[in-house]
């Protein structure tokens, strides 16, 4: 995240200076040396800090263009599954097709404990809004090279899930607009419910309007000190906005780092551009150092999540406007009852005579 917002003001500063030469006013020679000067100055200890962030990108880790030998090499860092293939802009998941399962998994154990993953991803498709699916999803966890429901993985997975989700399964409410991106941690035993859209299972999570967007689109995660935050750039804004935080969070290490995705009666290309992997540097306290770690993920304070599940109980103003409007029903049922018996008596007086 940094990085990229220290390379745009690099570019910015550079275009200035290239710019100021063409001005050819003399009164104003030596203030454009100035400027000038100021400018290459800038731009030089803007180049040396982005530098130095570029040293905590790990490549090893990391999946980025070019993508030479990408799961074929023996050199590769990285296996293709299903029908997952490399082209020189992508790596796509899935082609706008239908039943299709594609995944891309890192060969080598994630071992840092405080990273940054910057996801770039890109889902297209020919498809109208909600004619199309399913989705994405990138994860670490402890198992890889699966088959499964999971947007292409198995289900009950150990570790951490994020789905970029295309299709409204379960909404037919429209409370929520979809594409959906949400979080799960998995513990071996909870299962991703697909036809809630994993509802029960959120620990996380917001909209993002990224498909078929005319925008880079990408995703954030940062784990750091058992906290987990997911941040996204999806509307060309150059910034990212908070998708979900959660704090309590334990997650093991050597896990793997994957992305995958499935087509079902509904299709769409579904891309990875790019997946960067950063090293954060945290302090910790001592008592923080000898914190022992977690062999099964876990949120310390999952009660906190339960409240988003529906519930089938009324709600305060659901009981209130229910009660009113059956008030009113009986009165205008009394109105009616009344009006019918009056015509009635009438016409009892009328046959009479
Ligand atoms: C996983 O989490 C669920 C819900 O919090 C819990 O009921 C279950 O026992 C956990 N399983 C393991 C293996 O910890
Ligand atoms: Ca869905």
């Amino acid at each position: 995240m940094v990085v990229a917002v220290i390379k745009s003001h690099r570019t910015r500063f550079r275009s200035l200076c290239v710019l100021y030469p063409m001005f050819n006013l003399k009164t104003s020679r030596q203030l454009i040396c100035l400027l000038v000067t100021v400018c290459v100055l800038t731009s030089q200890s803007l180049a040396e800090d982005t530098d130095f962030m570029e040293e905590f990108l790990k490549r090893e880790y990391s999946l980025a263009k070019p993508y030479r030998g990408l799961g074929f090499s023996s050199s590769s860092q990285w296996d293709l599954m299903g029908t997952a293939m490399v082209t020189p802009d992508q790596v796509r998941l899935t082609p706008d097709l239908q039943s299709r399962q594609g995944a891309v998994w890192s060969r080598i154990p994630l071992v840092l404990r405080d990273w940054e993953l910057k996801v770039h991803f890109k889902i297209h498709g020919q498809g109208k809004k909600n004619l199309n699916g399913d989705g994405l999803a990138i994860w670490l966890t402890r198992d890889r090279m699966l088959n499964g429901p999971v947007f292409g993985n198995m289900n009950q997975f150990t570790g951490l899930g994020i789905f970029v989700d295309t299709y409204p399964n379960a909404d037919k409410t429209h409370d929520r607009t979809f594409p959906y991106i949400s979080m799960m941690l998995g513990n071996g035993t909870l299962s991703y419910d697909h036809d809630r859209d994993g509802r029960p299972t959120e620990i996380g999570g917001c909209t993002a309007l990224a498909r078929n967007s005319v925008h880079d689109t990408f995703l954030l995660v940062r784990y750091s000190k058992n906290r987990l935050t997911l941040l996204v750039d999806v509307d060309g804004k150059q910034e990212w906005r908070e998708c979900a935080d959660v704090t309590g969070l334990r997650l093991p290490t050597g896990y793997f780092l994957g992305a995958s995705s499935a087509t079902g009666d509904l299709s769409d290309n579904h891309d990875i551009i790019s997946m960067k992997l950063y090293q954060l540097t945290v302090e910790r306290t001592p008592e923080e150092e000898e914190e022992e770690e977690v062999t099964i993920p876990r949120v310390d304070n999952m009660e906190q999540f339960q409240v988003e599940v529906e519930e089938e109980g009324m709600s305060g103003i659901q009981f209130f406007f229910t009660l009113l409007f059956s008030i009113l029903g009986l009165g205008v049922l009394g109105v009616v009852g009344l009006m019918v018996y009056g015509r009635w008596k009438e016409n009892k007086r009328k046959r009479f005579y």
